[in-house]
């Protein structure tokens, strides 16, 4: 069922705290934490504790979560003091999209390049 936690979902053991990883923030609904493979001087992934498969079951499946995803970037990209950043949903796999839970890449702290590659 949508939202149910899947055993085989990376992501959803992370919110589990059965693999780690550094945390940034918390809420009552959301994890950022440090991307293992930092594309940018900061690189952070927000993703909803519930599992979504990707942005956009999570706006149609929930979208109050969505917003508290949305609102995470920007309390990421405060704490980081970046000016500029850049938000990043990669969907599908054409698109770079390996982890099957939704997330939210927050990228900044250098000069970003569009379009991108
Ligand atoms: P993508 O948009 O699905 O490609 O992003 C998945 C990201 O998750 C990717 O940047 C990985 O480096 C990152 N990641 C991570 O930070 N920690 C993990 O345990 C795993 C992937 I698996």
């Amino acid at each position: 069922m949508a939202g149910e936690a899947q055993d085989d979902c990376l992501f959803c053991k992370i919110v589990a705290g059965q693999i780690p990883a550094t945390i940034v923030r918390e809420t009552e609904t959301t994890v950022a934490f440090r991307d293992i493979n930092p594309q940018a001087p900061t690189h952070i992934l927000v993703i909803p504790k519930a599992h979504h498969q990707d942005a956009a079951a999570l706006a149609a499946e929930a979208p109050q979560l969505a917003a508290d995803v949305l609102r995470e970037t920007q309390a990421v990209a405060d704490d980081e003091k970046l000016e500029s950043y850049r938000t990043v949903f990669n969907t599908g796999s054409g698109a770079g999209q390996t982890v099957w839970h939704a997330h939210a890449h927050v990228l900044g702290g250098r000069g970003l390049e569009w379009p991108p590659g």
